[in-house]
């Protein structure tokens, strides 16, 4: 079994085939790729062709005098920028389709939640009255698609942060303005010879972060719902086990819910499922890899194949006739893989190809087609199957808690509100709350930190909330059920039982990251926890992360005041001076602060010690575990083994564990 690389038994089980069939896969090559270890703890500057430079030895400067402090935030600064960008102009993208469908020019898209596109229209001062869906949705795509290009006006949902936030952000200079002018601005400071303050470039990189969560993903994460629906829960499954023998296997991984929508359609069509019957196979069966999969499952239940690091697995499991992948997140691994297989590796965004890849370009004015296309492409690819070894693997899972949703469920339509919430972590019930998010990372144990962490707050009574890949983790491994209530400590189990909640809440994708920001605010605003995000008994963990956007999400945490903990490495582990800034320095300025913290064992002590200490803020009372109903004890011991994973889903079956 290889050793460590996961803790999840499907992934083992596919890693040992991938092994002993000397098949190439992210956890052998990062075995077999050191990291450069300048570059790694962030000594190293390529902004020029005078260098690259590598700071080693007795050498301080660049060649152009840059000190190390700046160089390192120059590259953090630049992370952030392209982590913007990504999440952005995938809002952007959709603001795009909302205006292509309101238009009657994208057959196959509606406006399906009209409640959340008259809430939006009041935020954007676009006239509701009796105008019809569709003229308001025109209205409020062009606010959104000229939120990207403002030159001097600050984003219109910044107005969606407690007030005490909008002015350190206005006092501070970081409001940012339009989406594209703040990451165009980051990259022109950080060309050689330009900005050389760290301090100054990193307010930069705050204000950069802040286009990205309250802009470009906030806007994102609207858009999509009102044109495929606000989430509300919905009962699925996870893991390499959901892929099926005997049915045409379509695994959709990326980012953007514009084409995998329109796929669930097409799968379910009563003809595309006659036509793979004539095949031999018995059905259409989706699955989702990624945060496209988190799209679909929280809107339709489509089940989950994996998180980030299993979009190769999925393949190596032969049972997979296409993937059908869009943007972001996608390794380019996937085409010589799938050339082993008879999998088709399908790219749809005119914004990623990939050489040696079938493209079926996405437009969606002629969705419809092209995701019948694809569905076809797909059925007719089923009789070159060969060997099948699917994982019997899965675990239930209930997802799609938008924070609309987890208003309503504390009040139900006539008192929805976050009162009972704050009470009860005003109570002591709940100690405080966590967001738990983010990729996973080869260099760290698969799921291991995600798992590991997610246990230990709610044993402790801190209520998890969870997107992207890390979500997926906890969709896996069974931590996503109410039934895992008894995992949690005697008050957060009390809590999730009144309500009839699981203890960890599935909040979406990487963009729906802006969706914990909102509730953050709503608790802020609601009254009894201080009157400002940095206030609030809670912390930010991104326990296994990998990509430049979940820095982006991480300083868009800190500027909105919150602690965030990363794991893995830093990527600045020397560079002392920037650690200082990213830690105490933005705690002075915005209340929130960076750490990077490898043993996830520390993240939890200090994410406990963080809401303990913001609890004493508040003048709450001390956290007493003994205060409420012992909760039954659960699994032997903590440790994260495979055997613990069964027995989740032991537990689950109704067997008592
Ligand atoms: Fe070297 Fe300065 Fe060029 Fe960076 S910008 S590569 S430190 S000369
Ligand atoms: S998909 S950004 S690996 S969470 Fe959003 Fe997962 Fe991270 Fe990609």
């Amino acid at each position: 079994m290889p050793d460590g690389k996961s803790i999840d038994p499907a992934t083992l089980e596919v890693l040992e085939i991938a092994e002993s069939e000397c098949i190439s896969t992210a956890f052998s090559r990062a075995e077999e790729i050191q990291p450069c270890p300048t570059g790694a703890s962030g000594r190293c500057c390529k902004n020029c062709f005078m260098g690259p430079c590598r700071f080693i030895g007795e050498t301080t400067h660049g060649v152009c005098g840059a000190s190390l402090t700046t160089i390192a935030a120059r590259n953090l600064a630049r992370s952030i920028a392209a982590g913007t960008s990504a999440h952005s102009d995938h809002g952007r993208d959709m603001a795009f389709t909302l205006l292509a469908a309101a238009k009657g020019q994208a057959p196959g898209y509606e406006i399906k939640d009209v409640a959340k596109l008259h809430a939006v229209a009041g935020l954007m001062g676009v006239e509701v009255g009796s105008r019809s869906k569709e003229e308001i949705a025109i209205d409020v795509a062009n606010k959104a698609i000229a939120e990207f290009g403002k030159q001097n006006d600050n984003l219109i949902y910044l107005s969606r942060a407690p007030q005490k936030r909008q002015e350190i952000w206005k006092k501070l200079g970081i409001a940012p303005r339009g989406v594209d002018r703040e990451v165009v601005e980051m990259l022109h400071r950080t060309v050689m010879g330009n900005d050389q303050d760290p301090e100054h470039i990193l307010l930069g990189a705050l204000r950069t972060s802040l286009a990205d969560g309250w802009g470009g993903s906030m806007l994102s994460t609207d858009i999509s719902d009102i044109l495929f629906g606000t989430p509300a829960p919905v009962r699925s499954q996870a893991n390499l086990g959901v892929l099926k023998e005997d049915e045409v296997n379509v695994v959709i991984h990326g980012h953007e819910p514009t084409l995998s929508m329109l796929l669930v359609q097409a799968a379910s069509d009563p003809e595309m499922i006659a036509y793979a019957k004539t095949k031999g196979a018995k059905g259409i069966n989706l699955a989702g890899i990624c945060c496209t999969a988190n799209e679909i499952l929280t809107r339709q239940g489509i089940s989950v194949a994996g998180n980030f690091l299993q979009q190769e697995l999925a393949i190596i499991t032969g049972a997979v006739e296409a993937m059908v992948v869009d943007v972001q997140c996608v390794m380019e691994a996937l085409v010589p893989l799938s050339a082993r297989y008879h999998t088709k590796l399908i790219t749809t965004s005119r914004k990623a190809k990939i050489e040696g890849a079938l493209h079926i370009q996405f437009d969606e004015h002629d969705a419809v087609n092209i995701a019948k296309k694809i569905i076809r492409t797909a059925v007719d690819n089923y009789p070159n199957r060969g060997r099948v070894r699917i994982p019997d693997v899965t675990n239930q899972m209930i997802a799609g808690f938008s924070h609309e949703y987890i208003a309503y469920m504390q009040g139900g339509i006539y008192r929805q509100s976050f009162r009972p919430l704050n009470d009860a972590i005003i109570a002591g019930r709940i100690r405080g709350a966590a967001g738990v998010v983010g990729c996973n990372n080869p260099r760290v144990g698969h799921d291991e930190a995600h798992i590991g962490i997610i246990r230990e707050l709610i044993k402790n009574d801190v209520l998890v909330v969870t997107t992207g890949c890390g979500a997926l983790s906890a969709g896996k491994f069974g931590l996503l059920t109410p039934e895992m209530m008894d995992l949690a400590g005697p008050g957060l189990k009390e809590v999730c039982n009144t309500i009839g909640i699981p203890p960890v809440l599935h909040m979406g994708s990487c963009v729906d990251n802006s969706r914990i920001l909102t509730v953050l605010t709503q608790m802020a605003t609601e009254g009894g926890l201080g009157d400002d995000i940095s206030d609030l008994p809670g912390v930010g963990i991104a326990p296994e992360w990998m990509s430049e956007k979940a820095l982006a999400i991480g300083a868009y945490f800190v500027a909105s005041g919150a602690y965030v903990l990363f794991g893995v490495e830093s990527p600045f582990s020397e560079v002392p001076e920037l650690t200082k800034l990213v830690g105490e320095g933005w705690e002075k300025l915005t209340g929130g602060k960076l750490e990077f913290e490898p043993d996830w064992l520390k993240i939890v002590d200090k994410s406990i010690a963080h809401i303990d200490a913001k609890r004493k803020a508040l003048k709450l009372p001390d956290y007493d575990p003994e205060k409420f109903a012992k909760s039954k004890t659960y699994l032997p011991g903590d440790a994260l083994t495979p055997e613990v994973y069964a027995a989740g889903k032991r537990s689950l079956a109704g067997v008592d564990a």
